[in-house]
């Protein structure tokens, strides 16, 4: 099923009607809010057309490209409160090292703004510095891009690119008080040991990082473990920085070098329209002078309905029992609720507390409904600030990050 080619037939050559019509027999049933679902808005139903490949370690998740490896969850399979290893998504921007020696494996701190640059084993970071596990959610800048139209270019992620495993390791901040930083430190760089796609050695497969003040947040941490295992090689094994919150793209995999540095970190993706949005709305296919650009901290409040998978059958007399998980970025998520008719009632979840700061959380609602049909369920997450999932698509971007619209389910009731 294009998608694409759907949205275009209805943006204009198509009569509303017919569309609407065109779809409940696609979908086999009769769309009960039929009147309601906005102009080029695809039920669910016909959205989904994973189709699951596997690699070793990551059964059912779906791979969006090989070379660079890169993989995402269907909704389904992220029910567990604490992501397993096995259904965490990948993405590499480049080649991952290939031979890696634990015990040769070094860290070092430099950079412009650091008092004493050191280097120091695994070893010496397991045993120098307190050792603390936490939940950290990871998700992709580019998580949702696929839903942008115009088509941003990159990884055509749907909703998958999102995890909240237990990250065993030390504290960011720690490691760099050991070293001491100057006064005039504004940001945290990090290098890695991946290639470039080239394989040309001069070139960086990105070089990313955050402002002094997120790296020296409790919660920052460079991690060795996931979950209580070592990290996956795919993960950045031996070594990884986990910035819970924000963009995938700063826990920095593979690292060996972390630089303080007194400027605003200029590396591979730290530019252009890489992790950089439009710093006010823009209208779609738009071109946006760069000094126009700022770089993605935070992510947005997000949510997932995991149970029950998208297609669920239920008789009209049956209580729909669901759950999931919502997070917010820097911000705790304060409440979720759920709709049956396109957003026109809600009822609020039951919502669960963090089990750390930065960690996802979990919430169950149940639902009913009055007539048979083909029903939609959405769940929509609000932030301590505040703030709402939109139900459509948020505002365009270059290259399609940051789509935190509402997920919504098929379900059909007969
Ligand atoms: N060295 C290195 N670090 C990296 C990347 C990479 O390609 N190379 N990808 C980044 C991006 S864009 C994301 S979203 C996360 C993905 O982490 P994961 O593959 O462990 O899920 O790692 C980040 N760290
Ligand atoms: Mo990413």
């Amino acid at each position: 099923m294009n998608i694409e080619k759907i949205k275009l037939r209805d943006e204009g050559k198509v009569a509303r009607r017919s569309f609407v019509k065109a779809l409940s027999t696609a979908i086999g049933a009769n769309i009960v809010f039929a009147n309601l679902v906005p102009k080029g808005f695809l039920p669910v139903a016909l959205a989904q057309t994973a189709e699951p490949f596997s690699i070793p370690g990551k059964p059912g998740l779906t791979i969006l490209n090989d070379r660079p490896v890169n993989a995402e969850t269907s909704a389904h399979l992220l029910n567990d409160a604490i992501t397993p290893a096995s259904r965490l998504f990948v993405r590499n921007n480049g080649l991952p090292p290939e031979k890696v020696d634990i015990d040769s494996w070094t860290l070092s701190i430099g950079g412009e703004s650091v008092v004493n640059s050191k280097t120091y084993s695994i070893k010496e970071l397991k045993s120098k510095f307190e050792n603390i596990d936490l939940a950290l959610t990871l998700e992709c800048g580019g998580n949702g891009r696929a839903e942008f139209y115009p088509p941003a270019s990159g990884n055509q992620w749907t909703t998958g690119a999102v995890g909240c495993p237990v990250w065993n390791g030390i504290r960011l901040k720690d490691v760099l008080e050991d070293c001491g930083m100057k006064d005039d430190a504004v940001y945290i760089a990090y290098h890695s040991a991946d290639r470039h796609l080239s394989q040309d050695s001069t070139k960086d497969a990105i070089s990313r990082g955050v402002p002094v003040w997120k790296a020296l947040e409790k919660e920052s941490m460079i991690a060795w473990g996931m979950n209580g295992e070592p990290l996956p090689s795919h993960h950045g094994y031996p070594l990884r920085l986990v910035c819970g919150g924000w963009p995938g793209s700063t826990s920095g995999k593979w690292i060996n070098k972390i630089d303080i540095r007194n400027q605003v970190h200029d590396g591979t993706k730290m530019t252009g329209t890489a992790y950089r949005v439009p710093k006010y709305p823009v209208k779609a296919g738009a071109t946006v002078p760069d000094e126009d650009m700022e770089i993605i901290e935070s992510m947005p409040v997000k949510s997932l309905i995991t149970y029950p998978q998208s297609g669920v059958e239920i008789g009209v007399k049956d209580t729909l029992k669901l759950n999931g998980h919502a997070w917010a970025g820097d911000l705790e998520v304060a409440s979720l609720s759920v709709s049956n008719d396109f957003g026109q009632t809600w009822v609020e979840a039951n919502l669960k507390k963090p089990v750390n700061r930065l960690a996802w959380q979990q919430w169950t609602a149940e639902v009913s409904f009055s007539k048979k049909g083909y029903y939609e369920v959405w769940a929509r997450a609000v932030d301590s600030e505040g703030t709402s999932q939109p139900m459509l698509i948020p505002g365009w971007n270059p290259k399609g990050y940051l789509n935190n619209s509402c997920y919504r389910i098929a379900v059909y009731v007969g």
